[in-house]
């Protein structure tokens, strides 16, 4: 007897594409075939639905304390998001305050997230500090926790911006120990020069986040983590997260050229939205680093998303509340204060699947490939998870193609009174989320409970 029996499945997997019917037994997928006989609990017939591995977000920033300010959504408002966006496991950041060690900081992520979760949950660590302590501790939570990546940043000079020989002996020591090293990639010395130029000067709008933030200067960390990276050896695993140029694409993918394992992450909105609103007067609503660019680099990256050279999309999901961004006044702050990121986890898959896929820009099966397979690979969570074969997870998102939404607060979960694509109107709209085989959202509800969540523990990364 099986769980849950879809009947008249059009699923894509990273294989290709399949029509028949799934069976979910005890959480897992049980059963793939053109016709099962098998009784089953309950029967859903998914004529005219298009069915997907369930999202994996490998960045995401729930209760993070950044900016000296904690985003709005925890992980129960944070991952009901999720849920109902089709994701069915995030991998968040754990960021451990200064002079804290890893594993104190590891175990008050699964304290503050064990509790709340409703998709399941993996965990990289920040790394801030390459202390004899922090180096020590890399080897136990790759082994013994389940922790296999590492973010390490470039910029946000005087909190988290780690100089050349700190980033050399971290990635050289995640590499002896088989982790992957994640990079924010921007010169923090050079924004932190551009920023003190600006003000001086009075210019203090949310524009001049951009203008002190160029491309260059993204372009420019990404090579020079990449030559860093490439002094270790060919055995290291890195990719640069929420890359936001093609140029920096290609720098990676040169690399990858000559036989290093470097990879890019990108974020829905630097496919979808340009520096202009920058120049909003609810700007302060855009401030993300690294910033907006232009909408000749949403091109490029699209370009790059659909040749394959863009290996993972992520939502960088970082909430703060309008009050959050303003700091609590009626006049919006210097662009340098305003809390940096925006929300994305809930919107992944409709933004992927309406401008993407539906505009002819990427396949399905890349947008699954990007979404699920390849997440699941780069932070060890597969074959558990990433993919619709018989044996893995029962995670798995339905779309409604025909679908169509004008995305507003109304239909999004965050804990939040905002979007980024407030008034946008897509085709395409996730309407069913199956985590373990349970049935987490349904048409505008979110079912699962706080906590019934799990944490998965990362194996060894497989980028190639
Ligand atoms: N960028 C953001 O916009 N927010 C959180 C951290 C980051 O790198
Ligand atoms: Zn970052
Ligand atoms: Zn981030």
């Amino acid at each position: 007897m099986l769980d849950l029996l879809f009947r008249n499945v059009r699923a894509y997997d990273k294989g290709g594409i399949f029509e028949g019917d799934i069976g979910v037994k005890d959480g897992k997928i049980g059963k793939i075939g053109g016709d099962i006989q098998e009784q089953a609990d309950k029967v859903v017939d998914l004529s005219g639905k298009i069915v997907v591995p369930g999202l994996i977000d490998g960045h995401t920033h729930m209760e993070f304390p950044f900016m000296s300010t904690v985003t709005a959504d925890d992980f129960y408002y944070g991952t009901r998001a999720s849920v109902a966006g089709g994701v069915t496991t995030i991998v968040d950041f754990i960021s451990p305050p200064p002079k804290s060690d890893l594993v104190s900081a590891y175990k008050s992520w699964r304290e503050k997230a064990d509790k709340k979760v409703v998709s399941d949950y993996g965990l990289h660590s920040i790394i801030r500090e390459a202390s004899s302590e922090n180096l020590e501790q890399i080897s136990y939570l790759i082994k013994n926790e389940g922790v296999v990546s590492f973010k390490l940043f470039m910029a946000y000079k005087g909190e988290l911006m780690m100089d050349d020989s700190s980033i050399y002996r971290t990635i050289k020591t995640i590499t002896e120990n088989g982790g992957v090293a994640g990079i924010h990639a921007e010169n923090g010395e050079l924004i932190d020069q551009l920023i003190r130029d600006f003000l001086r000067e009075g210019k203090t709008e949310p524009i001049y986040h951009a203008y002190s933030r160029p491309e260059i200067l993204e372009v420019e960390a990404t090579n020079r983590v990449s030559s860093i990276a490439s002094m270790i050896g060919n055995d290291v695993k890195m990719y640069i997260v929420h890359t936001s140029t093609g140029e920096a694409v290609d720098t990676i993918t040169n690399f990858r050229k000559k036989g290093f394992h470097f990879f890019n992450e990108t974020t829905p909105h630097y496919l979808t939205l340009s520096l202009e609103a920058l120049k909003r007067p609810d700007a302060e609503k855009y401030v993300m680093s690294p910033p907006l660019r232009t909408d000749d680099q949403r091109v490029k990256l699209w370009e790059r998303l659909s040749s394959g050279d863009i290996f993972t999309v992520g939502s960088d999901h970082c909430v703060y509340s309008e009050e959050q961004k303003k700091r609590f006044k009626e006049e919006v702050p210097p662009f340098n204060e305003i809390p940096n990121g925006v929300p994305g986890t809930e919107t992944i898959l409709p933004i992927l699947f309406y401008f993407g896929v539906k505009r002819g820009l990427i396949s399905m099966e890349r947008m699954v490939e990007v979404t699920s397979y390849n997440p699941a690979r780069l932070y060890g969570l597969y074959p558990k998870k990433g993919h619709l074969l018989p044996g893995a997870d029962a995670d798995i998102a339905i779309i409604d193609p025909g679908r169509k939404v004008k995305i507003s607060t109304d239909v999004l979960h965050s804990n939040i009174d905002y979007t980024i694509y407030d008034g946008i109107e897509v085709e395409g709209w996730n309407v069913m989320t199956i985590r373990r085989g349970e049935i987490v959202y349904e048409e505008g509800q979110v079912l699962g409970k706080a906590g019934s969540g799990q944490y998965v523990k990362g194996k060894t990364p497989i980028i190639t």
